[in-house]
């Protein structure tokens, strides 16, 4: 790795670390280094000490078991059950009729479900997913829009002990597909449609295209959400209403062992295929319950919204499991920030008097564009405290969130983690971290974690290298579904023993982490993992094309914009209707977050002489920068044409 640019020093240097106000640390969770010192004193305490905020049926014998390396095991032996933690504990705490859900349809239509009313849905379906021959180590396929019932199916399947496997909503019929297969799903939950900026998305029917090559999937179980209709295939698919209607809203929660899997998560990585992350139950949940009372500061009357699609990691550990298993109230919106107008987020939180606010880089970015007066004409004054997920922040971004969003008042919370890592592992700490903006601060306690060079050294102050965990910790994926192989080969492999996060990072003299992002092939869109071979995967299953690079060219709202280099087949000749005609295709393969926002035509692409495809090259082209060293290049003439047809253009 090269050494750092000069920007990021500039983001080093340029601002004295802000503290928080005596008003937010006297009230907040941590305000002291307790945590960390008990932490650092014995990890495994810490971590079974944090673990006592839930309830158990029965208690661990073992806190971790690394007698098998990576295959690390947390809490064995003991049992809980997740849906209980979310609800019947704090029920049984007299939270009954405190709000546990609230929601709000692009439309303006409401629901509020209090811990109580939560509870019965969650019953209800857990009978009707039992009735259906649903049982403990099943695997469910949600493929739904962000409305309540797909918070209400996630926990009924953790309260039978099914595995949900969520995927994103946005995601195409094909990539439905794959996910299905994967998982081997024996029951798909989706929608008769979505609502998206004023139209219509239809779900069901889009999801037949997936489910006909499905065989492994039995019932299809499908909310009336939009009135879209479709064509019912009897025997196979049930409205969630009539199944709901006479169904008992009383079910034991089962007792699951810590160690079984809670759900499988597809997240993108190198190759074509998606990894099936898999979270087990016990670990996972002491992980993102400790974060999320800590991260976000918990306060009893907090209105918590975190803007994230629960087809995403963040949805699941930050929207569903990590407030409601704290007992708070978890504020969601089917709907996107600019629709009907670009006031509709800060609308939300003038109406709801939301507290905590948790959004992407990418949103605030698109805020900072749309102008300050969508924000200044709606009282934002309920808010206290912001969170910030998914790439690095910039200082430009922070700084405007700061100021615009949290009237100079709302720390920031830049919490970096992962699909793998469950939790929350590098952020400040609101009550107590001085904030530098731009950077995530420190591990939380019981992490461990440092920057590497290629040598396995940790680096200097001010050099890049690799970003490593260095000890187990309780919310970390257990493996990827089917693949145990591939979980070794992919974060256990480049320094043995330590897990490797893929992403860049350097240290400051104050010792605050600054992460720069990837440093494998994988692009971050909008705050969406999105593997480059996936992509080029999609690209050259078009008859036209025999080969693509795909890249990601910094964007200054998106994080990265997706270029594709493309060759073509001879008799093909490149054309505007091509490059639409493959952009649709790559949308219809993947969804429309993974459509190339660029193509161009090349006759050859430039390659190592063992054939590995520089993109870094192609990158350096697309952000039209010097080249610098093109040595190990097999035709340096290559590079020369793209670059004249790139500039050309
Ligand atoms: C939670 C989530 C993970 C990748 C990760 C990073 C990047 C996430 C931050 C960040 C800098 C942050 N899971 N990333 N958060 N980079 N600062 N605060 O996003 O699996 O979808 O993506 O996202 O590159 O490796 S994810």
């Amino acid at each position: 790795m090269t050494d750092k640019k000069s920007e990021d020093f500039i983001a080093d240097s340029q601002f004295e670390p802000l503290k928080p106000s005596a008003k937010f640390a006297k009230s907040a969770r941590v305000n002291d280094d307790m945590l960390f010192r008990e932490a650092q004193n014995d990890r495994l305490a810490f971590w079974a000490k944090m673990a006592k905020n839930l309830k158990w049926n029965s208690k661990w014998d073992r806190i971790l078991d690394d007698d098998k390396p990576p295959f690390y095991k947390w809490f064995t032996n003991g049992k809980l059950n997740v849906s209980e933690n979310c609800l019947d504990i704090h029920i049984n705490n007299g939270l009954g009729d405190k709000k546990a859900l609230i929601f709000e349809g692009e439309e303006g239509d409401t629901q509020v479900l209090t811990y109580k009313q939560l509870l019965k849905e969650v019953c209800k379906f857990s009978n009707v997913l039992t009735k259906l021959g649903i049982g403990k180590g099943d695997a469910v396929t949600v493929w739904m829009p962000m409305i309540p019932e797909a918070i209400i199916a996630m926990l009924a399947c953790t309260r039978i002990g099914a595995i949900h496997s969520v995927v994103f909503g946005g995601f195409s019929p094909e990539a439905l597909k794959d996910r299905i297969l994967d998982s081997e799903s024996k029951m798909v939950i989706t929608a008769d449609g979505a609502n998206r900026r004023g139209k219509v998305i239809p779900m069901r029917n889009a999801a037949e295209q997936a489910l006909e090559e499905c065989p492994s999937v039995e019932k299809v179980i499908i909310v009336k959400r939009t009135g879209t209709s479709y064509k019912t295939k009897p025997g196979r698919d049930l409205g969630w209403s009539e199944l709901m209607a006479d169904a008992n809203d009383r079910f034991e929660p089962v007792n699951m062992d810590a160690e079984d899997p809670l759900f499988i998560l597809y997240s993108s990585g190198t190759t074509g295929k998606p990894k099936g992350i898999l979270h087990s139950t016990g670990g996972y949940l002491v992980g993102v319950n400790t974060t999320f009372r800590y991260v976000f500061d918990h306060q009893e009357d907090d209105i918590y919204w975190c803007t994230a699609d629960i087809g995403w990691i963040t949805g699941h550990s930050y929207i569903v499991y990590g407030p409601l298993s704290n007992g708070s109230s978890t504020f969601i919106y089917e709907g996107t920030p600019d629709y009907p107008s670009r006031d509709r987020f800060w609308e939300l939180v003038e109406k709801y008097k939301v507290t905590v606010f948790y959004t992407a880089p990418t949103a605030i970015r698109s805020f900072m564009r749309w102008g300050n007066d969508h924000v200044d004409k709606r009282d934002l004054s309920s808010l206290r405290l912001l969170g910030s997920v998914g790439e690095p922040i910039n200082p430009e971004a922070w700084l405007w969130y700061h100021e615009h969003i949290g009237k100079g008042k709302c720390p920031i919370v830049d919490t970096w983690w992962q699909t793998e890592t469950g939790m929350i592992m590098i952020t400040p700490l609101p009550g107590l971290t001085p904030l530098k903006p731009g950077s995530a601060s420190w591990a939380f306690p019981g992490i461990e974690v440092d920057v590497l060079d290629d040598n396995g050294n940790p680096t200097e102050a001010g050099q890049r290298g690799f970003l490593v965990i260095k000890s187990p910790w309780p919310a970390m994926l257990r493996t990827l579904h089917g693949d145990p192989e591939r979980f070794e080969n992919t974060y256990w492999k480049q320094y043995p023993g330590l897990y490797f996060t893929g992403d860049g990072a350097w240290k400051d003299k104050d010792g605050y982490l600054w992460i720069m992002g990837r440093v494998d092939d994988v692009l971050n869109v909008s705050g969406h993992r999105i593997g480059t071979m996936e992509v080029e995967s999609a690209l050259v299953e078009h008859p036209a094309a025999v080969e693509a690079a795909v890249i990601g060219k910094v964007h200054e709202i998106k994080g990265h914009a997706i270029t594709a280099f493309v060759t073509l087949k001879e008799g093909y000749e490149g054309s505007d209707e091509l490059v639409q005609e493959l952009k649709s295709h790559v949308g219809k393969k993947i969804g429309a977050i993974a459509r190339p926002e660029e193509i161009f035509f090349t006759y050859e692409l430039p390659k190592t002489r063992s054939g590995k495809i520089m993109r870094r090259l192609l990158r350096d082209i697309a952000e039209q920068r010097d080249l610098g060293d093109v040595t190990t290049l097999m035709d340096p003439q290559v590079v020369a044409t793209i670059k004249e047809g790139y500039t050309e253009k």
